[in-house]
């Protein structure tokens, strides 16, 4: 008789980390379950593609109740917990919403856990934001957390809960402190997307509705065909998502429940990043790109920048895509999307 499939159950399965992880998991034969916000108008989001593989339970991390009960229900091997209001700056316009699902959310996953499924295996998506405005380069598990926006600060709450429940409970909870990670299904809400779906606009000479919407529903090209930013000197530590979800899954078959964190070790600036974006499409950024002080944070993070000695020595995990190729990557993605 062979060894019984493995049950994960996946929170914020319709966005970016949560598709690539259940393709990930489906590959490797798991029944995947995933939790689905109601909206008036369904949607699964970057899970589309899978909505005939995945079982979709509608519910809400505000709720306990049903938190619990899908457990109990679907009893699953493995759960991770991606579900985030994940956006930084939307943190500063919604900061008790931010609290309530990236911090409080965790914890009611925890509670769940230990009242219903105590053995199961729990993977927390923690974040670089974490070290926010930290002068240690690089960053690793030992690095102090200074957080400086509301989005790091829940996040802060998930992230020492984790630990907290693991130690007083004697529970499998892993943390990934996760660098920045992208993809051709990024919302355009970030930096990287948002600049490879301008580069596409502009290639393409796109018009009127034929532009896409950015960050906050906002045409990703401005009037006078300029890509609007605003801190171009920030750095980041940027990787592909699709690395970075294999990571999620070793970091739960690991033999005991831990902190790593995943980056590539390379950091670049957003002026980097634009300049690498529009060579790809043959175009100069500097006649392309202006600054609009609406996209600046009240306070920025970083530089950010990760040491993944401890992940690649305990697992063997390892970044595959480089800076450039994760570029050229999305925007290719975007020009074939848009053409
Ligand atoms: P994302 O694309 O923004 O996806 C967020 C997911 O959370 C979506 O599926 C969203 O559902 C769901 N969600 C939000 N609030 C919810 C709630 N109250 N109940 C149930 N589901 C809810 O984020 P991502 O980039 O995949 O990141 C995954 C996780 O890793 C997040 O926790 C993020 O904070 C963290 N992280 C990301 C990075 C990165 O660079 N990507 C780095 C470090 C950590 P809807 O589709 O219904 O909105
Ligand atoms: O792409 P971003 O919005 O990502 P940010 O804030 O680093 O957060 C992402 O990565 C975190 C891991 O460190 C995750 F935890 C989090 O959930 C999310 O996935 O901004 C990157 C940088 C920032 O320094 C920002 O100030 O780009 C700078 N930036 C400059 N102009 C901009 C813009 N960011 C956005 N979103 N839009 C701009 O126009």
């Amino acid at each position: 008789m062979g060894r019984k499939a493995k049950t994960a159950f996946i929170t914020g399965i319709t966005g970016q980390d949560g598709s690539y992880l259940a393709e990930l998991l489906l590959k490797k034969g798991y029944r995947v379950c995933g939790l689905l916000r109601r909206n008036s108008n369904p949607s699964y989001g970057s899970a589309a593609h899978l909505r005939s593989e995945v079982e979709f339970f509608l519910g809400d991390l505000a709720d306990p109740a049903c938190l619990s009960m899908y457990l109990a229900e679907v009893k699953p091997d493995e759960i991770y917990n991606l579900a985030a209001q994940s956006q930084v700056h939307e943190s500063w316009s919604q900061p008790l919403a931010t609290a309530d699902q990236t911090g409080l959310g965790a914890l009611r996953i925890f509670e769940a856990v230990r009242n219903v499924l105590p053995q199961a295996r729990v993977y927390q998506a923690s974040t670089s934001e974490l070290y926010g405005d930290t002068t240690v380069v690089p960053q690793d598990e030992e690095t102090p957390f200074h957080p400086v926006n509301p989005y790091a600060a829940a996040k802060a709450l998930a992230h020492f809960d984790a630990q907290i429940y693991r130690k007083s409970f004697g529970l499998f909870i892993s943390t990934g402190i996760l660098f920045n990670h992208e993809s051709p299904r990024r919302s355009p809400d970030f930096v990287t997307r948002k600049v490879s779906l301008a580069v596409a606009a502009i290639k393409l000479g796109l018009k009127g509705a034929r532009i896409p919407l950015g960050q906050g529903g906002i045409p990703v090209i401005n009037k006078d065909r300029k890509l609007e930013l605003g801190n171009l000197d920030a750095k980041r530590d940027w990787g592909f998502a699709g690395d970075y979800v294999e990571a999620m899954w070793m970091i739960l078959q690991h033999d005991k429940p831990d902190d790593f964190v995943v980056a590539t070790g390379e950091t670049h600036s957003v002026r980097d990043l634009c300049e690498s974006a529009f060579s790809v499409a043959g175009l100069k950024w500097k006649d392309r790109v202006v600054i609009n002080k609406k996209w600046i944070r009240p306070t920025e993070t970083g530089p950010l920048v990760g040491n993944y000695t401890k992940i690649r020595k305990a697992l063997g995990w390892k970044p595959k895509v480089k800076f450039e190729d994760l570029v050229n990557m999305m925007v290719q993605a975007d020009l074939a999307k848009l053409r």
